[in-house]
């Protein structure tokens, strides 16, 4: 396997690939890859990664009405119903980063270039769960739609949904990237919404989460054999107000292993500034989550409920204290990625896809990649650039625009981001269009060129949400 990663990486198109991505502008749609590089997969595809673990997703909800958490930790911590909900979300969550961030590698031997996706290209799919005897619930159908919104910048909205347990997932992804020290860095812009109804009471308010989306860098270039590191942080701030921290690192830092992190889990944001600064937050941010002075006092209140560490891709383990955890003492195991294979979604044979649904679009290009050939990649390629190039020119003719199928791109103050900005307060995040995780006051808040009011003339800030009745009304793609 290295002989054979060795040789391709000192053939002449790997060298003049790196040679390009050296002098690159950001825009990797651009690159020319040598073949052994390609995916024959579209961007597009990459949303399904949320969901490969379907039961953790919908366990969300079903964890409320049992109330449980396995493993518990008897007496040390009150297992409240919204505590026993983070904890869920925290587990699904961290089980979608092997899919996210590895399958690649596992599926194709190392990372590779998608197919950059054209602009209305669609991906749909579903999870079909069967019912199993009496002892698990009938859990319908979680269905997965993707849309890539806009081509330049490249950016892919999703929905994933389940009727049956009211639990659904929307968000949108776009990355910027540059290159320094012979590694691609990428910026991940965009976020995710987990809503979980409250079926038993109508009255309750929707339980929903902010998910915000690590950076990462891709290693092993000068090998030719490229593998993702995640750098940075996630965070999760929960409507009921428990927010989680996931720190990444790679080989040598918290573990010396690769694919680490380590979470944190706290009552509130406020807890976490206090844990982290030994004081109490500013006042902005004690404002934004309606904390008293009273509960400052209560320093027990301000250390993480549960750190969880460990490898995302392996075993991680939770401990209820952070010296238990530093000592390795008294944890129980979280989560085991090596256990639980991927549950790929069903996706309809490509005879019976609509020719906007990405794998029917890049069949032949997908064929091309796939045997190597890479004049008919090229040649392939150019002819579905070419429709999109009349596509775009006969909307100027017509003095018209793209229209997107099932999302659109809401404005900052519209209803559709209410719950966006009211949990990006909680946590102290921007609501501007920055990178995933930026904090308010942070340089890419401060200089970000739209604002949230429309003031000095700049756009104002907009958000890609699902609108439920374009899928509802939906005539043409089936699942
Ligand atoms: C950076 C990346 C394209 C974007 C991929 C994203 C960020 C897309 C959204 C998903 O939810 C999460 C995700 C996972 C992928 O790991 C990430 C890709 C990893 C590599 C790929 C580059 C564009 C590939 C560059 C080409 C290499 C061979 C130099």
């Amino acid at each position: 396997e290295s002989s054979k990663s060795s040789s391709t990486a000192n053939s002449s198109s790997w060298t003049s690939f790196l040679k390009s991505i050296a002098n690159f502008n950001g825009d990797l749609s651009s690159l020319t890859a040598p073949p052994f590089i390609l995916s024959p997969v579209s961007l597009t595809e990459y949303s399904q990664y949320w969901a490969e673990h379907p039961d953790l997703l919908l366990s969300i909800n079903n964890a409320v009405n049992k109330n449980t958490f396995e493993p518990s930790f008897p007496s040390v911590v009150e297992y409240t119903p919204d505590l026993v909900k983070m904890l869920h979300v925290v587990r699904w969550f961290i089980s979608t980063l092997k899919s996210q961030y590895c399958s690649r590698n596992e599926s194709m031997g190392t990372e590779k270039k998608p197919l950059n996706p054209f602009l209305g290209e669609l991906f749909v799919g579903k999870w079909e769960h069967e019912q199993n005897g009496s002892v698990t619930a009938d859990l319908g159908d979680t269905v997965c739609l993707s849309e890539q919104v806009s081509h330049h910048p490249p950016i892919t909205a999703y929905s994933i949904f389940n009727e049956k347990t009211n639990v659904s997932l929307e968000g949108y992804n776009q990355i910027k990237s540059t290159f320094s020290s012979a590694s691609l860095s990428v910026k991940q812009y965009g976020h995710a919404l987990l809503r979980c109804k409250n079926k038993e009471q109508q009255e309750q308010k929707d339980d929903t989460f902010l998910i915000t989306l690590p950076s990462l860098h891709i290693e092993g270039l000068l090998l030719a054999a490229p593998f993702v590191e995640l750098d940075s942080k996630s965070y999760i701030q929960s409507s009921s107000g428990y927010f989680a921290i996931i720190e990444y690192s790679g080989r040598g830092y918290f573990s010396g292993k690769k694919n680490s992190f380590k979470c944190k889990i706290y009552k509130s944001y406020e807890s976490y500034i206090y844990d982290k600064e030994g004081k109490p937050s500013s006042s902005a941010s004690q404002e934004a989550s309606g904390s008293s002075s009273e509960k400052q006092n209560n320093k027990e209140d301000k250390k993480p409920l549960f750190v969880i560490s460990g490898q995302w891709s392996g075993i991680s383990n939770i401990y209820t204290s952070s010296s238990d955890e530093k000592k390795r003492k008294n944890g129980q195991v979280f989560y085991d990625a090596s256990r639980v294979a991927a549950e790929h979604l069903h996706v309809k044979p490509i005879e019976k896809q609509n020719p906007w649904e990405s794998r029917r679009a890049w069949e032949k290009v997908a064929n091309a990649i796939k045997s190597g050939d890479y004049n008919l990649i090229h040649q392939e390629k150019s002819q579905l650039e070419e429709e999109q190039r009349m596509l775009r020119l006969s909307e100027q003719e017509k003095n018209t625009t793209w229209k997107t199928r099932w999302f659109d791109n809401s404005s900052i103050n519209s209803v559709q981001n209410e719950d966006f900005v009211s949990l990006a307060k909680m946590c102290n995040l921007s609501v501007k269009n920055v990178p995933s995780g930026t904090r308010v006051g942070d340089k890419y808040d401060t200089h970000a060129s739209a604002s949230t009011d429309g003031s000095n003339g700049d756009e104002v800030v907009k958000h890609w949400r699902f609108v439920k009745e374009n899928w509802a009304n939906e005539t043409e793609i089936t699942l």
